[in-house]
């Protein structure tokens, strides 16, 4: 099972450049911690980023939320993910027809494909939804991750869903490396005389990761790098909130603290599972 294996031994195994660069990343800066940088001033974006670059493998944008974006804030990102060695993940959450997310994810104001190494869809249209980004994302060496699963209170992303969803990876797994969900998907989807590929390694993209309150009030629910990584076997442990605090009132040491302090739990519970 990947999941067993350490960071460094999945990377030299995968196929797709997009997840072997991450795995390599993770390992190399000891870090399994992916920030999630919701803020909507482009000033307050690049202070958080660069004060946590040091301690993450992954940075996650809403890139549509910025309210003064100019397109050298691209330009500052990369710059940034150059010198502080991490990956760009856009969480897009693309729900369309082909057609229409291959222009999403390569055109309009935001250009996604042509600087976010990962993005993510939601598995709702079908496969098309694959087919249409993976038109536009595999000749440029992108990874996509589709959305088996939710942190939501409620999520309808369950069940035969959330099967479908890893069936769906399956068939396209030189552009799907994986998933946003809350435990392994290792053996989800197989149906009766379907034969697993023992190769297949899925990594798993955890959001909803707190150490200190248990939901927003919004739905939202956390919990800890622990339960996430040693007890559900995921991979990356997405957090925004926990590590940013409050972006009326950002505090960059208190923003370091706090990503050193995530990316510490992140990695102990890392330790813990390979302990067995
Ligand atoms: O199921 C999900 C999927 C995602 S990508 N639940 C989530 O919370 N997310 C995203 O992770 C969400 O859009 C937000 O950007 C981040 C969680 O932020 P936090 O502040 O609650 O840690």
């Amino acid at each position: 099972m990947a999941f067993l294996q350490t960071y460094a031994q999945r990377a030299t195994k995968h196929a797709n450049p997009a997840a072997r660069h991450l795995l390599e990343t993770i390992s190399r800066k000891q870090s399994n911690l992916a920030v999630s940088v919701d803020v909507t001033k482009s000033a307050d974006f690049l202070s958080v980023i660069d004060t946590v670059g040091p301690y993450v493998c992954l940075i996650k944008t809403h890139i549509d939320i910025i309210e003064d974006f100019e397109p050298v804030l691209i330009d500052r990102l990369t710059a940034l993910s150059l010198k502080h060695d991490f990956l760009i993940f856009e969480d897009r959450k693309f729900a369309d027809i082909g057609n229409t997310v291959a222009l999403q994810y390569s055109a309009g104001v935001h250009k996604i494909a042509s600087w976010a190494h990962i993005t993510n869809a939601h598995p709702v249209p079908g496969p098309s939804v694959v087919t249409g980004l993976a038109s536009v994302g595999t000749p440029l060496n992108r990874g996509l991750l589709l959305l088996a699963e939710m942190s939501t209170a409620g999520t309808l992303a369950r069940g035969a869903y959330t099967e479908d969803a890893v069936r769906m990876a399956r068939a396209n797994p030189d552009f799907v490396i994986g998933f946003i969900a809350m435990r392994r998907m290792d053996g989800f989807g197989v149906r009766d005389g379907e034969v697993q590929n023992s190769e297949e390694d899925f990594l798993i993209l955890t959001p909803g990761v707190g150490l200190d309150v248990k939901g927003d009030g919004l739905g939202q629910q956390y919990r800890t790098p622990m339960e996430v990584i040693s007890q559900s076997g995921c991979d990356v442990i997405i957090v925004g909130r926990g590590v940013y605090g409050n972006p009326a009132s950002l505090d960059v040491d208190e923003v370091r603290r706090q990503a050193d302090r995530y990316r510490k739990a992140g990695w102990d519970a890392y330790l813990d599972r390979m302990k067995g």
